[in-house]
């Protein structure tokens, strides 16, 4: 296992990279070109700057995270062979500076969504909260205000304003399509790219939709074990795998996370992991909690034991954090919170290595 960290990039992110190679067992970064728009070519010349600068910190960059995928292509309209042919140029550019994993999503519209991006729980941090009856109230415009307004001028992933800029048109586009267009859309993407994927030696690990249920009327089909067993009959190869992310699956208590990651790292389709804890305040209403398994409603122990025991390679990273300690930045992305997650997770890596290999 890879413990990773995401990083924004300079001018985008406000943790240097210094201080992230100071978490102990830290091994590197899961990066970004944050000013990229989807459907963009990433450039030899910005990727190897990237790359060049966290080596330079003595941390890698082996996997790349939100190689955003354009709208076109989740809408299946005539214009998204020529986004497919710009994806393809990204992957062979970024596998020629070492690139083996690239994150990255098929949800339709938004990101991961939020109701409360600094929720204040009773030891005073705070952390991203979630509550479906606030979003019933709301249009996909109220969610957008909100999101803008509450991350104190940083963009956050999947929230561009460029991207967003479509909005109300998107929304009609998506009127049109239901969650089996979307399969049939999303087979066409990866007949379109995976062939160079499996060339250029770049894992493509698919984030699940965050919260794990259909939101305004959108079709998301990355919600639960059947789901991702349908993405993985979409094209069979080892490069169509996941990035399975604890949090935003266990968002749905009917989801057995700790068993999804043990199915899919014996199948071999575990590419990436992100690790992090969940607590549930009611139906669709949770918030993000720390890492440990006794302050959230996920056996954050299972978890990484099933990491070890089918796939332990692979590269993890502890997803989101709080803001404690008076940290401000951006939402969901602190340093003090999330080293703290590395550090705990690296703990029960250690312990559940030590467990299984001593006579
Ligand atoms: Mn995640």
């Amino acid at each position: 296992m890879k413990m990773t960290f995401r990083w924004y990039g300079e001018g985008y992110d406000p943790i240097p990279l210094q201080y992230i190679k100071q978490i102990p067992e830290m091994t590197g970064i899961m990066g970004v070109l944050s000013g990229k728009q989807a459907g963009e070519v990433w450039e030899e010349a910005e990727i190897g700057e990237l790359i060049g600068g966290v080596n330079d910190a003595g941390l890698e960059c082996e996997v790349i995270e939100s190689v955003n995928v354009h709208e076109d292509i989740k809408l299946g309209l005539s214009t998204r062979d020529e986004y497919i042919e710009n994806y393809n140029k990204s992957l062979e550019n970024l596998a020629k500076f070492g690139v083996k994993v690239v994150v990255y999503n098929f949800m339709p519209v938004f990101d991961w969504l939020r109701t409360e991006l600094a929720h204040v729980t009773d030891d005073g941090s705070n952390c991203l909260y979630y509550d479906h009856a606030q979003i019933e109230g709301m249009t996909p415009r109220d969610i957008v205000e909100i999101t803008a307004k509450e991350s104190g001028g940083l963009t956050l992933p999947g929230w561009e304003p460029e991207r967003l800029e479509r909005l109300d048109e998107v929304m009609r586009l998506y009127e049109d399509v239901d969650h089996n267009k979307m399969r049939d859309n999303y087979r066409y993407f990866l007949e379109g790219i995976i062939p160079t994927a499996e060339k250029v030696g770049i894992k493509m690990a698919c984030h699940p939709d965050d919260p794990a249920w259909d939101l305004f009327g959108l079709p998301r089909i990355y919600r639960n074990r059947d789901d991702m067993d349908k993405i993985a009959n979409l094209y069979d190869s080892q490069y169509n795998g996941f990035c399975i992310c604890s949090g935003s699956l266990g968002s749905n208590p009917d989801n057995d996370v700790p068993a999804i990651f043990r199915e899919f790292g014996e199948r071999g389709l575990m590419n990436a992991a992100h690790v992090r804890n969940v607590k549930y305040l009611g139906p669709k209403k949770f918030h993000e909690a720390p890492h440990p398994s006794s302050t959230g409603d996920l056996d954050m122990f299972a978890i990484m034991e099933a990491i070890y025991d089918t796939n332990p390679d692979v590269h993890i990273r502890p997803d989101h954090g709080r803001m404690i300690w008076g940290e401000t930045g951006r939402p969901g992305y602190p340093l003090y919170d999330r080293a703290l997650g590395a550090v705990y997770l690296n703990g029960l890596w250690e312990s559940i290595h030590k467990m299984k290999t001593r006579n």
